[in-house]
């Protein structure tokens, strides 16, 4: 097997994570490890792959490549192993998975298994895209292939939504975010952020992710395993309106920002692990 990526870490970087994707000093739970049910977000689960080395860089396999051009398309991350630790050494093994060309704009997907390093199991699968500005028209394939629920793009049914969560992000929250490993400075400089085109810093779209996902955990319990497209930016302090509809063992969701009404996330959905539980 190739190398691997080593990832450390206590629980302090679980109430970090938990902290950075907006939960609250009421919910002991995630914000105080002497709670009897003190527990990391399962979207955790996209952190200990983040910085682990890949044997390829963008720049290889897209033309010009620019960091500042650089926006995460979608992610599915997969969970493996129930209960997540709340404190482990994990090993990442990231590769290569496919490269898109959208005319103007490439698409590369890595994939990564991350396992416990003492035990060797599995703990989390995640496959994230990213979809850079600029560096289309090299002639690659202009779609990307069927891997199951991880390419799977869910329907929002016609019903009124099952549940719907509000949630207020903070001015903040690139700010904390960005500790739990992604320091790109497009989430906290304005001067870089410009060149990408925002004037203002925008939030990482694994932290809106995480925001959503928890609101899937607390409405419904429970993912086995969650994939999402970012469709739009969103600024911190903008308010995120998750729309779940439940069908069958799975959660289809939405996101949409309350100021402009536009969807940050959309076609996404979760596979619970306990079908049973309803609102
Ligand atoms: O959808 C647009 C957008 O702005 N989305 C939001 C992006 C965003 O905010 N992301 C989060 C913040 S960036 C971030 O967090 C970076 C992070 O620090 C680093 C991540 C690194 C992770 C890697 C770990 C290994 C936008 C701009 C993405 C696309 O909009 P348009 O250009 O208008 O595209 P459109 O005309 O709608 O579609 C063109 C073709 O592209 C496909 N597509 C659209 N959105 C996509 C996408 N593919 C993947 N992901 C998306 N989000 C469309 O389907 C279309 O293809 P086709 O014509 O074949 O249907």
């Amino acid at each position: 097997q190739a190398q691997g990526s080593d990832f450390e870490y206590t629980e302090r970087d679980v109430i970090l994570y938990n902290l950075g994707v907006g939960a609250k000093r009421t919910e002991l739970p995630l914000v105080f490890e002497n709670d009897d049910n003190f527990q990391v977000l399962p979207t955790f689960g996209v952190i200990p792959t983040f910085n682990a080395v890949a044997p390829f860089s963008f720049g290889d396999v897209l033309p010009n490549f620019s960091p500042m051009m650089l926006l995460h398309g979608e992610q599915y991350l997969e969970i493996r192993q129930f209960p997540i630790p709340t404190e482990a050494t994990l090993v990442s093994y990231p590769k290569l998975v496919e490269v898109v060309d959208k005319g103007n704009a490439g698409i590369i997907v890595t994939g990564s298994t991350t396992k416990d390093k003492n035990t060797g199991k599995d703990i989390f699968y995640n496959e994230s895209t990213v979809f850079v500005r600029g560096s289309g028209g090299f002639g690659g394939p202009s779609k990307g292939g069927d891997r199951g629920a991880a390419t799977r793009v869910y329907k929002a049914p016609s019903r009124k939504p099952d549940a719907v969560v509000e949630e207020a992000t903070t001015e903040e929250q690139a700010a904390i975010y960005r500790l739990s490993g992604d320091r790109n400075p497009l989430h906290i400089d304005p001067e870089f952020s410009k060149v990408g085109g925002f004037k203002v810093p925008i939030l990482h779209g694994l932290c809106f992710f995480g925001i959503a996902g928890k609101a899937v955990l607390k409405t419904f319990g429970q993912f086995k395993n969650i994939k999402v497209r970012f469709a739009g930016t969103v600024l911190p302090g903008q308010t995120l309106v998750t729309e779940m509809w439940k069908e069958g063992n799975v959660v289809i969701f939405q996101t949409k920002v309350k100021e402009t009404g536009k969807l940050c996330i959309a076609g996404a959905g979760a596979e619970l692990v306990d079908a049973g539980k309803t609102k």
